[in-house]
């Protein structure tokens, strides 16, 4: 790949499609991954390529319930794993997490490259290998999930994923925290927390509230919880689009 240099005005994107490009070469990311990239950076476009400041307040609200749940489960697709791996570990550590590995384009030799690309990134425990235990109501390699990990989960985070998986999770009663840069999606509109914003940013944005809150009491973090308002995070962000309204 051609070096980028640090003030190209898309430098983030180059270096994020170079990230998904080495994913599919490592055999970590799918092909379809290349696509589902694509309509991201879409959406990443049309935001503005910053964090808004209501997908920061939903970042801020997913830090509450990771940090209040009993069994969160931070769930890691191909694209997840080729641009977020460190960040995601460190999320992990951050608020207690168990990490799973969940692919809609499931082989055992993907399934084990994301979990060795994921220890190369210092986690400790992978879950999704053993696959003991199934997601009702759907058809598909997702209903694939260890019975001690999502199968268990109270909180899920659940990033860059088709719809019917996140409805059949909320189906099991599970709290949904969905990362997509597309407010229409199903899976944003399924969400108990939709953030819209880029992976890339994201997670950092979730890890950094959550170290910010780990002193927090119980009550201040369901505070913050009760008073989030899913319906508006939304809107805001298909204004933002659709109207380039900056809040
Ligand atoms: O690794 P696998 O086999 O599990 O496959 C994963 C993909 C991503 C290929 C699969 O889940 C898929 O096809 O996803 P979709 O249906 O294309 O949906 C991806 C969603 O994520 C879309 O709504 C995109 O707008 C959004 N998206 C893409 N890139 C990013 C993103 N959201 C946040 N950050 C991104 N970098």
């Amino acid at each position: 790949m051609a070096e980028i240099p640090d003030d190209h005005p898309r430098h983030d994107s180059l270096v994020t499609r170079h990230r998904i490009e080495a994913g599919v070469e490592q055999g970590i990311t799918s092909k379809q991954g290349l696509i589902a990239q694509g309509r991201g950076e879409a959406f990443d476009y049309l935001l503005g390529e910053e964090t808004t400041p209501t997908a920061d307040g939903a970042e801020r609200v997913a830090a509450a319930h990771l940090l209040l749940a009993d069994h969160p489960v931070l769930s890691v697709n191909g694209n997840v794993a080729a641009l977020v791996p460190g960040e995601i570990v460190a999320l992990a550590e951050v608020t207690g997490a168990d990490i799973e590995v969940n692919l809609f384009n499931r082989t055992e030799q993907r399934m084990q490259r994301i979990a060795d690309h994921l220890r190369d990134h210092g986690a400790e425990d992978v879950k999704g290998l053993n696959a003991d235990a199934t997601i009702p109501g759907l058809s598909h390699e997702r209903a694939k999930v260890d019975g001690d990990g999502i199968y268990a989960a109270d909180v899920v985070l659940v990033p860059l994923e088709d719809g019917d998986r996140a409805e059949a999770l909320a189906e099991m009663g599970k709290t949904e925290l969905v990362v997509d840069l597309n407010p229409m999606s199903r899976s944003a509109q399924t969400a108990a927390v939709p953030i819209v914003d880029n992976i890339i940013r994201a997670i950092p944005a979730i890890t950094e509230h959550a170290t910010a809150l780990r002193d927090a009491s119980r009550d201040e973090l369901r505070q913050i919880v009760a008073e989030f308002d899913r319906g508006a995070a939304l809107d805001a962000a298909e204004q933002r689009i659709r109207n380039g309204d900056f809040e």
